[in-house]
């Protein structure tokens, strides 16, 4: 079967790599349909050696569509996924406007693909940082229990859009006086202070929540417990954004329930993971890193060790593409997980 899909946000940085994997993936595509602000409409795009007009997204443009891919940000999910739902589209999205909602399902396709059974109508992809991690902590929990978790993030100016990337690109620019440099987005658009992210380090990702977190460390947080049903999982994070284009970098410390457990062993349940690379030779520098991320779809583990101090603890660092597993693959997994279990 083919399938009439529309893509909300495709003039956004996930929009652009949601269109990419459609026509890499060969997505079984009848009819496609491209939606974004009132901005863009009437502007065209190209896919697969074709030209497509934008057009507004709408409650009615979602007539006829079956499946929906959103990503234009939250307020326009809020509106728009319920309208598209309504109209019967199963809606898969790519924004935080509905992922703790109780019972709609929150799914990574290799962590929990189980929970789309229970869909009705909307499927959350979770946050970037939360998907990747969340890939190689699965297994351990599987293998070896899974007790605590704290996570450091370097995240990569994707996340925040492509305004976000063009502000990088040009603060680059700069160099020798990037502390003046014009910054409008960073850490976060709608906030009153900016600061530049070329040649600098940004401790803030999202706005603060009351408890001194700020709302990304909260996702983090959340998703995590809910994708891998584990609400009293113990999990702490710090997320920062650093000057890179795209590839989030994570530090996890993690502890399992079982004793004994070597480096090896480790390794060797994450490099029968699905979707996961393990890239750990420290005797030929060779470890994961966002440059070389870029573009792909794995994720990839290296830097796996053992704590010192505590015989359950581990540490490893985790990278993968933010705008590919971490949002367009894997809303497009979702899909395809969901046509081979012939729920849709
Ligand atoms: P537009 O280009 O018309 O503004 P990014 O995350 O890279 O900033 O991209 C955001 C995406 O969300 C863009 O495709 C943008 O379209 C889209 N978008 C923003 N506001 C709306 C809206 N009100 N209705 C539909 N799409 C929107
Ligand atoms: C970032 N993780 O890197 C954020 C972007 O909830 O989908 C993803 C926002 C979201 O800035």
């Amino acid at each position: 079967k083919f399938y009439t899909v529309a893509v909300v946000g495709a003039t956004g940085a996930v929009g652009e790599k949601m269109m990419e994997q459609l026509e890499k993936r060969n997505f079984p595509i009848q009819h496609i349909k491209f939606l974004a602000s009132k901005r863009s409409a009437g502007k065209t795009i190209e896919f697969k050696g074709q030209t497509y007009t934008i057009e507004e997204a709408t409650p009615e443009a979602f007539d006829g569509v079956e499946i929906a891919l959103f990503s234009a940000g939250g307020s326009v999910s809020k509106i728009l996924a319920p309208e598209a739902a309504k109209r019967g589209s199963i809606v898969i999205d790519n924004t935080s406007a509905f992922r703790m909602v109780d019972d709609i399902p929150l799914v990574v396709p290799e962590v929990n693909p189980q929970d789309l059974k229970l869909h009705s109508g909307i499927i959350a992809n979770p946050n970037c940082s939360t998907i990747q991690m969340v890939c190689a902590l699965q297994p351990i929990k599987e293998a070896f229990g899974l007790n605590k978790v704290i996570v450091s993030t370097y995240q990569a100016v994707s996340g925040a859009g492509a305004d976000a990337i063009n502000e990088l690109k040009d603060q680059s620019r700069t160099f020798g006086d990037t502390k003046n440099a014009e910054a409008q987005v960073l850490p976060v658009k709608s906030a009153n202070t900016h600061y530049p992210i070329a040649f600098n380090v940004i401790p803030q990702i999202d706005i603060f929540d009351d408890n001194g977190y700020t709302l990304e460390e909260m996702k983090m947080i959340n998703e995590t417990k809910k994708i891998l049903h584990m609400p009293n999982l113990s999990v702490a994070a710090t997320c920062v954004r650093l000057p890179v284009v795209s590839g989030h970098s994570e530090s996890v410390f993690i502890e399992v329930d079982k004793d004994g457990i070597s480096v090896s062993d480790m390794r060797a349940v994450l490099e029968s993971a699905k979707g996961i690379k393990v890239l750990d030779n420290p005797a030929k520098q060779e470890y994961p890193m966002p440059l070389f991320a870029e573009g792909e779809d794995e994720v990839f583990v290296g830097r796996i060790r053992k704590d010192l101090s505590n015989d359950r603890g581990f540490h490893m660092w985790i990278v993968s593409d933010n705008l590919l597993k971490g949002a367009a693959l894997n809303s497009i997994q979702i899909a395809e997980a969901m046509i081979e279990e012939g729920i849709i």
